[in-house]
């Protein structure tokens, strides 16, 4: 087994400390998603969205990885193929663990103009008049893949799922697309696939493994069976 891809939701990041989206009374039972993650919110109210990404950014950077991020990290590290690392999280928990993923739906810790596209690092607070670094604009934005907008390097996530061996879902419902619909592609290319779960999801019936328990523990279980040296 040779390439393993891992796509990583929410879940892995809720025993950091940071809210997952759809469970009882988090994210969405508190913001409606019309009104902080589409680009028709931030046009509409961009202090509004801008407040909404400040306190995630804040949370965000006052989160340290759990024993999950540093699993990954660690199988990243030490496995002898390839390991594709794409998460859906926008917190910096699995580069703080010493991973490199890729945020297909973007990261708190950037920055974009609307206007000139120009990217960099955020500062910790944002706010609808901060002109842009390179063209002054006051058009900045949190650099998210809002609801509606394409999430990045799906060229290169789609080309690691279509030749991986083992392809893995970390605490994600398996409710937003195009994410939800990588299993499939995963199986219609032959891979094994396993999904890691506090509970089921959406896409469960889809994965051939099932290993369900909090991340912190299943997660480095996980990789450990992984690394072991087949007899
Ligand atoms: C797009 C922003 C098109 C950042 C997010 C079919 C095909 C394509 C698109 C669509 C489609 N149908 C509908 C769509 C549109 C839409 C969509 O999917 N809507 C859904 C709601 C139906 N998709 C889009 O708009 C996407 N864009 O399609 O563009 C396009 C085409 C051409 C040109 C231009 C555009 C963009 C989607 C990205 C939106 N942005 N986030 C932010 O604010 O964070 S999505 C948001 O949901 C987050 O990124 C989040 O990561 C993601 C998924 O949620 P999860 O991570 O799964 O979190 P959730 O709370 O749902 O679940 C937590 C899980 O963890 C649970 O399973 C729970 O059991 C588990 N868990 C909890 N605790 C633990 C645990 N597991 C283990 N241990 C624990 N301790």
């Amino acid at each position: 087994m040779e390439r393993i891809v891992i796509l990583s939701g929410a879940g892995l990041s809720a025993e950091s400390g940071l809210d997952t989206f759809r469970d009882a009374g988090k994210l969405w039972a508190q913001y409606r998603i019309e009104d902080v993650a589409t680009p028709e919110a931030f046009a509409r109210d961009p202090a509004l969205v801008h407040r909404f990404y400040n306190m995630r950014r804040a949370q965000a950077a006052s989160a340290r990885p759990n024993p999950a991020h540093r699993a990954l990290a660690r199988l990243q590290a030490d496995w002898p193929g390839e390991v594709t690392l794409v998460t859906q999280n926008v917190d910096g928990l699995l580069e703080a663990a010493g991973a490199s993923p890729i945020h297909m739906h973007g990261a708190l810790s950037r920055a974009i103009c609307a206007a000139c596209s120009y990217r960099w690092d955020a500062p910790a607070e944002m706010s609808p008049d901060d002109p842009c670094p390179a063209c002054t604009a006051p058009a900045t934005r949190p650099d998210i893949v809002w609801f509606g907008e394409m999430p990045h390097e799906m060229e290169r996530i789609l080309s690691a799922i279509h030749s991986c061996d083992l392809f893995a879902a970390i605490g994600t419902s398996g409710q937003v697309y195009p994410a939800a619909g990588f299993v499939e592609e995963a199986r219609r290319s032959g891979a094994e696939t396993a999904e890691l779960n506090l509970t089921n999801s959406d896409m469960s019936r889809a994965f051939d493994a099932h290993i369900t328990g909090p991340a912190s523990n299943i997660v480095p279980a996980w990789v450990e069976a992984l690394l072991q040296p087949k007899r």
